[in-house]
This record gives C-alpha cells, structure tokens and sequence, in this order.
C-alpha cells in the first residue's frame, strides 16, 4: 500500500491569516432602508443578519434622518431612515441627491441597494411613495419594494398581492416586490429568500456581493454559491502551479492553496465569528491535517506510483481538478455544519460532520459527476 505524508507545519497560522485577508477583499454594501416608523425595518435588518445593526423600537422612532449603522461582524452598512421624510418626496430627493452627490465618487460609501419598506397592515400604496421609488430606479439604484408584517395578510396574501398590482400599474412592472415577516416559520412561505437572492444579483462588484453574501445569515444557498467564484479562483491557481508539473514531495503548495479555500470557505459561511479564539488553535491544525491528509489520499488515488516512486508528478489537470473537488466538499460539509446547528459546538460539530471519510465521500460524488458531464458532452 502506497502512503503519502504531507507536512502541514506552519499551516494553521496560514488558515488564520486568510480568515483577514477575505476581509480585507470585501467591501461593505450600503442598504438604504426605507419606510414608515414602526413598519419593520429594523426588525427585517435583524431577520437578514442576524443581528440588531439598527435597534428595534416599541415605542417611539429611534432613529432620526438618515443614520448609517455598521457592525464589526457584519460586512454591510445600514442607512436607515426614519421614515418622516419619505411623505415630502421634494425634501427626500433633496436629501438623497445630496446624499448621492457627497458621496459620487468612492465606492465603498454610494448607495448600493434600497429595500422601499411598506407594511402589509397599512393596506396603501401611496402617491408619495410611486414618487420616491421612481425617483430611486431613475438614479440606478437598485431599489426593490418590501412588504412587511405579512404575518397579517390573508393566507392567500391577498393584500400583497393588491399592493403589489398598484406598484406594477405605477412603475411599468419594472420594481419587483418581496414578502416578509419577522416570524420564522411564516417566513418559509414568503419570499425573503427571494429578496436576499435579488439584493445580491443587484450588486454591481464581486468585491460587494461577497460582502453581502457573508453579512446575510439566513440564505445558505446564496452563501454556497458565492463559495464557487473563490474555488474557481484556488482551482485556477492550482492549475497555474501545476503548469510545470511539480514532483509529489512538493505537494505542499497544494495543501497551502486548499488551506487558505477552506479559510475563505468558512469565512463565507461566518463560521470563523462562531469559533471562539480559544479553540481556533486547534480548530485550525485539526482542518489543516484534515486537509493535507485528504490531498495525500486522493493523490496516491490519481497518480500511479505517488506514495512511492520517484519522479511522480502533479501536473496542471490533478492540480487543479483536485482542488475544485475538494472545494466543492469543503462547501458542501460546511453548509452542513451549519444546518445542523453545531457550527456553536463547532468541536462537537468538526468530528461528527468534516471529517475525512465525509469530505471523500463528496469528493468522490463530484468527480463521478464531472466524469458523467464530460462523457455526455
Ligand atoms: N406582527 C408583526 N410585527 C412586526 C413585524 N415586524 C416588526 N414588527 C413589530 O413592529 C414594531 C416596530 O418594528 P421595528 O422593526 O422597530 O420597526 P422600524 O421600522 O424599525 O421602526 P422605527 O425604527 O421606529 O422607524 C415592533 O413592535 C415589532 O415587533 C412583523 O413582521 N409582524
Ligand atoms: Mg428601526
């Protein structure tokens, strides 16, 4: 039997330092929030990241203008409004033209997205509000209608549908309008998941879309996808290393290269928030061997002679069909870490769930359906 030992020392620092480097790639969307008080905005802010970046009210608005709100582990900005402004639709051009003006030329503070707030048990579209969501489509913002509260709606949402064929008639059926609650289980029959998917296909950059990928906690499909330009990117530069092929005792370029994935995988995900600094040292070296001895398996599995021969090679197509492999189960365990809830008892959760028989498992399941697609094609 061939065996094959990859050495991963010095690794784990590696893993943590890409946990900052994704960081220091994204850049923050900015989500201008609209409505009238109390209609739900801060609690959709909450629903979506999971966190209170604007805090919610009972009583009396507590946010005055435009406020712009962030949160160290929470990559978008919140511009929230209290809602007063929005019924003179003359002083809210003003304001948001200035706001446009001040900021035309720096990426990182533009208006990214809107989300136009309009509660369900308020039963009306008004004039004021055709006004500004026009206003907002005309300056390219993306700008989408969000009825809120539907928890009170029909079961058949009657009412939002009505709204919905107001908006339509006003706006040429060119505004799309999305359906929510702050009730979990209601949620499952609105369309929430709908407005994250639209939000992120309506930012204009990579750089803003994997900000919002990772902000957003509540659609794994979303975070699962934004996975897929990065393992594309490790995949590439596994090719790129490949291109001379390099002698198997070098593999460790490799092992580097998935590490850093699997970093940028997790960071995705936001698992790197939910591992507590105490344990990401052991975290990190029990995925880094994890990692490595996964490579070494799958090598001895592809190259003839790996484990002993001398003169074995990696070339560009193992190097890189490898790490997409890999790349793809990585995602995959990690989504299902997630789903089953120990991403918090991420050292109960690592053993039972990313473990190297169930990253095999899937690796093997995506090369099965490459070779499938290759023969079909
Ligand atoms: N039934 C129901 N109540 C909701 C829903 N969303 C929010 N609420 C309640 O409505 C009230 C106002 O919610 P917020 O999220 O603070 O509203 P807001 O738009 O941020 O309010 P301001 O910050 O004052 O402008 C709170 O008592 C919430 O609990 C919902 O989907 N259904
Ligand atoms: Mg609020």
């Amino acid at each position: 039997m061939d065996s094959l030992v990859i050495p991963v020392e010095g690794l784990a620092e590696k893993f943590e330092q890409q946990f900052t480097e994704l960081k220091n790639e994204i850049i923050n969307p900015n989500i201008l929030i609209l409505g009238q008080t109390g209609v739900g905005k801060s609690s959709l802010i909450n629903t979506i990241f999971g966190k209170n970046i604007a805090a919610v009210s009972n009583t009396k608005a507590q946010t005055q203008g435009f406020h712009k709100y962030t949160d160290k582990d929470v990559p978008v900005n919140i511009i929230d409004s209290e809602g007063y402004e929005l019924e003179k639709s003359a002083d809210f051009k003003q304001m948001i033209d200035q706001y446009l003006t001040v900021n035309f030329d720096d990426i990182s503070k533009q208006i990214h997205l809107a989300w136009y707030c309009i509660s369900i048990s308020s039963a009306r579209v008004l004039p004021y509000d055709i006004e500004n969501i026009k206003f907002l489509a005309d300056k390219n913002i993306p700008t989408c209608v969000v009825f809120t509260q539907c928890d009170n709606d029909t079961p058949e949402g009657s009412s939002a549908l009505s709204l919905q064929k107001v908006i339509n008639e006003s706006c040429g059926g060119t505004i799309k309008c999305f359906q929510v609650s702050n009730d979990e289980e209601i949620n499952k029959q609105l369309t929430i998941d709908e407005l994250i998917e639209w939000s992120r296909n309506n930012l204009s950059e990579e750089n803003l879309r994997l900000g919002f990928a990772v902000a957003q906690k509540k659609n794994l499909e979303i975070k699962q996808q934004s996975a897929e330009p990065r393992i594309k990117y490790y995949a590439a530069t596994a090719a790129a290393i490949g291109a001379t092929p390099i002698p198997v005792s070098d593999a460790i370029l490799l092992t580097t290269l998935q590490v850093k994935m699997c970093a940028d995988i997790f960071g995705i995900y936001g698992l790197d928030n939910n591992i507590s600094s105490t344990v990401k040292n052991v975290i990190s070296s029990q995925v880094v061997s994890l990692l490595g001895k996964t490579l070494a398996g799958n090598l001895i599995k592809l190259i003839p002679g790996a484990g002993t021969a001398v003169g074995a090679v990696i070339n560009a197509s193992v190097a890189s069909s490898i790490t997409f492999s890999m790349g793809y189960a990585i995602s995959r365990l990690t989504k299902q870490c997630i789903e089953s809830r120990l991403t918090g008892k991420f050292m109960e959760g690592l053993p039972v769930i990313f473990n190297q028989e169930n990253l095999n498992k899937l690796i093997d399941e995506f090369n099965a359906k490459n070779k499938e697609c290759k023969t079909n094609s």
